[in-house]
């Protein structure tokens, strides 16, 4: 049995208090999520290991957020942070899923001690943890109990409160980093909007201010937080109505709302009456996704998803480096299968920007982005960001300009990497950056949705007796199994003309996922339909044939 710190004692009995129940979890693509009622017993256990975390890391700040992001309100979920702001290390999954699924205290205690051993921990050391949640109403229970385990493993443990996903990374990140060179901020609330809000000001000052927004928190954390920087924002410069801002209600979050519903249901959200010509965007419930959207002359809704965000950031960010004369900085963009075949040609075409693809998820696109100086990346559903190498960083910041010109770029890139939140996608400070590009270009949504014309596209859901049987390959571009499917996809898609169609099994719900697109809404529904049918057939569907 382990000598460390853990409390063996407190474990046991907050094994007592949260039982674990007959349910098979997973660390998924964005922690553990599911109905909030099942998951008491996963916090205590996630608050040891996020203590375990810190201490394999000599003490250094984890995070852990307890959220489900767009999922229903009745849904919540947990994940972790490590300490430059990204997704815990993914080989630390499978062991955290052992973890979940330990009933009884002696398994729970030898799973702790097989970590201890597995990552050499030394239990001399003192974790550091820090937590927050968004708005719903499991989460003071679910926090209660991750501090049992938090406490059980004797972390040092601050309780942040009500917080977006991104402004946890944030804060993470700060901690970890305060008193280096490349110190990250302050680790405060208040120090987030100052930071962002000061870095908006630089990349606006002179510009004439464009109309007011509509921002959909989706009746989410975003809400209070967006009112919140409000106050550090002249609204001569900037200015921004919300909408869906009811966080007590109960039932209204993300209730047809947030940018999950607009970009799913390609419509407005509840409580959003489109004027043709004004500006409109939606965050998610935990505030890192962000879609925008506007009504043409005709009244008809147009998206613009992750995928034109990417565009607009890359076009924009690859001009100033032009102008700054720094043009030995490479802009790289990340995309998923799910991104439109239109904005990928548009991105290679056009920009003549280098781009890759990676599996769906953020840890996948924000790893392949750091490989670039600015890798940019985003998701079609609109989580993403924009991150800048060290060397990129310092480039900006000690290069000299030859010109005015160059000089004023050089000011602006250096704002725009600290307006862009670097630690994860930022609902809020994505949305900032696509309003100070708009404020530059002197651009409509419209205008910017010209950059290309999305194809049409549909997405499927079949629920199949086991979605594990499928396997993927090519950045989840193909299928490998079950064997022989994807032939029998490539021969239906042969007939639509642009078709494209791939079949991934989803990292968050039980069923297999369907995307397709093709030159016509009819052609893309009918593909869709068709490979959705073949997955149901051949995969083992279950319950009602598939529809569209
Ligand atoms: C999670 C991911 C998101 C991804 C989505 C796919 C994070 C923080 N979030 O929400 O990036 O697009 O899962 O869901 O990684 P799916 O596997 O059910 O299609
Ligand atoms: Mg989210």
């Amino acid at each position: 049995m382990t000598q460390m710190i853990l409390d063996q004692q407190r474990i046991r009995a907050a094994n007592e208090i949260h039982p674990t129940p007959d349910v098979k979890f997973a660390y998924g693509t964005a922690g553990f999520r599911m109905q909030a009622d099942k998951l008491d017993s996963i916090m205590f256990k996630v608050g040891i290991i996020a203590a375990l975390r810190s201490l394999k890391l000599n003490g250094a700040t984890i995070g852990v957020m307890i959220t489900a992001s767009h999922n229903p309100e009745e849904d919540n979920g947990v994940k972790l942070v490590d300490p430059r702001g990204e997704m815990l290390e993914q080989s630390w999954e499978g062991l955290s899923t052992e973890l979940a699924n330990a009933r009884d205290a002696d398994t729970i205690l030898s799973v702790i001690d097989s970590i201890v051993a597995k990552y050499n921990i030394n239990v001399d050391n003192k974790a550091n943890v820090i937590y927050a949640y968004d708005t719903r109403p499991s989460c003071p229970a679910l926090v209660a109990s991750l501090k049992d385990g938090l406490d059980a493993a004797g972390a040092d443990s601050t309780d942040f409160g009500l917080k977006t996903t991104p402004q946890l990374h944030y804060l993470v990140k700060c901690i970890n980093t305060k008193g280096t060179n490349d110190a990250y901020g302050e680790p405060t609330e208040e120090g987030y909007y100052v930071k962002l809000s000061e870095a908006f000001k630089t990349l606006m000052k002179g510009k004439p201010a464009m109309p007011t927004i509509s921002v959909d928190c989706a009746n989410g954390v975003g809400a209070p937080k967006l009112k919140e920087f409000l106050k550090y924002i002249d609204s001569n410069v900037w200015s921004a109505n919300i909408v869906n801002d009811d966080i007590k209600t109960p039932g209204k979050l993300n209730y047809n709302a947030g940018a999950d519903y607009v970009k799913v249901q390609q419509k407005a959200p509840l409580g959003a009456v489109l004027n043709a010509g004004d500006r409109y965007c939606s965050f998610d419930g935990d505030a890192d996704r962000l879609v925008y959207y506007y009504a043409d002359d005709a009244g008809v809704f147009h998206l613009l998803d992750g995928d034109k965000i990417a565009g607009l950031a890359a076009m924009f960010i690859m001009d100033l480096v032009k102008t700054a004369g720094v043009d030995s900085i490479n802009v790289g963009v990340v995309q998923t299968a799910y991104a439109n075949g239109s904005s990928t040609k548009y991105l290679t075409g056009q920009l003549k920007v280098p781009v890759s693809f990676v599996s769906t998820g953020v840890k996948h696109l924000h790893h392949e982005a750091e490989k670039y100086d600015v890798g940019v990346y985003f998701e079609a559903n609109g989580h993403g960001t924009v991150l800048f190498s060290p060397e990129a960083l310092n480039t900006i910041k000690t290069s000299e300009g030859r010109t005015p010109a160059q000089n004023t770029a050089l000011t602006q890139l250096q704002a725009l990497t600290e307006l862009i939140n670097q630690t994860v996608g930022d609902a809020l400070s994505d949305m900032l950056l696509v309003e100070v590009i708009l404020t530059h270009r002197h651009w409509t949504c419209q205008e910017w949705d010209q950059a290309y014309t999305d194809l049409p596209n549909r997405l499927a859901k079949v629920v199949v007796a086991d979605r594990t049987i499928f396997k993927t390959t090519d950045a989840e571009r193909r299928l490998v199994e079950p064997q022989g499917l994807q032939q029998e996809i490539d021969t239906i898609v042969s007939k639509y003309s642009n078709g494209r169609s791939f079949v991934r099994a989803s990292g968050t719900e039980d069923a297999v996922r369907v995307y397709a697109e093709a030159a016509t809404r009819t052609e893309t529904d009918s593909l869709a339909l068709a490979v959705a049918q073949l997955v149901y057939d051949r995969g083992g569907g279950v319950g009602s044939a598939p529809s569209i």
